[in-house]
């Protein structure tokens, strides 16, 4: 299999602790690209131009939860039928969604930064904090989820886009400094 990765895509780094955890490093080649210029191969393979992309015989998987889903099937028949897991699974993604909007918002190239964009960003990454860190033990034992749940906070802290979130979510806090000692997740880091 081949994976076309950026090593500080948070959406990728979901899929490159997973297959770590799967032990199927062997089985995958990590393809770095520039989604600004992609190359011709992984422009053809995924229309949308975003990573992670898993290529997998002859079919190109195009969402980082699709692929978490199909390498799951695969390596350890791992299904998650709990609606209030998956639940917080989209919701801890909604996490990474919201942080690489804030991003983008900063790097748009013509037009000006708006505060009310970053405002209503910041608003939903309270509320999503607040919200996660009240359900946290009961969610976290899910592989998926407590993935996601890190790449979301780690992202937080590796593009400075929220400071101060551990007074707002002290549960989280203290789950992530241990989720961040382990292997697959230091091997991971973004650079
Ligand atoms: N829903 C997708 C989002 C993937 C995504 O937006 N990836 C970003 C990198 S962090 C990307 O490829 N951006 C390049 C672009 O949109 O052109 C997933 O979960 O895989």
């Amino acid at each position: 299999m081949k994976l076309y990765i950026s090593p500080t895509s948070p959406y990728t780094r979901k899929v490159r602790i997973l297959i770590r955890e799967l032990g199927v490093l062997d089985k995958v080649e990590e393809v770095r690209v520039n989604t600004a210029e992609p190359d011709p191969e992984f422009a053809d393979a995924n229309p949308m131009g975003k990573v992670p992309t898993l290529i997998v015989e002859d079919q190109a998987l195009c969402d980082s939860q699709l692929i978490i889903e199909y390498l799951q099937k695969q390596f350890s028949n791992d299904h998650q039928n709990d609606w209030a897991v998956k639940n917080h699974i989209w919701m801890a993604q909604g996490l990474i969604d919201c942080a690489y909007q804030w991003v983008m918002e900063h790097r748009k190239p013509d037009a000006p930064i708006s505060d009310a964009i970053l405002n209503k960003l910041q608003g939903k990454i309270t509320k999503l904090l607040t919200y996660l860190d009240r359900h946290l033990p009961d969610m976290v034992q899910d592989q998926t989820y407590g993935i996601t749940l890190g790449c979301a906070l780690s992202y937080l802290e590796f593009r400075e886009v929220r400071q101060d979130w551990s007074e707002t979510a002290p549960h989280l806090a203290d789950w992530f400094e241990k989720w961040k000692q382990s292997e697959s997740v230091k091997q991971t880091a973004p650079e």
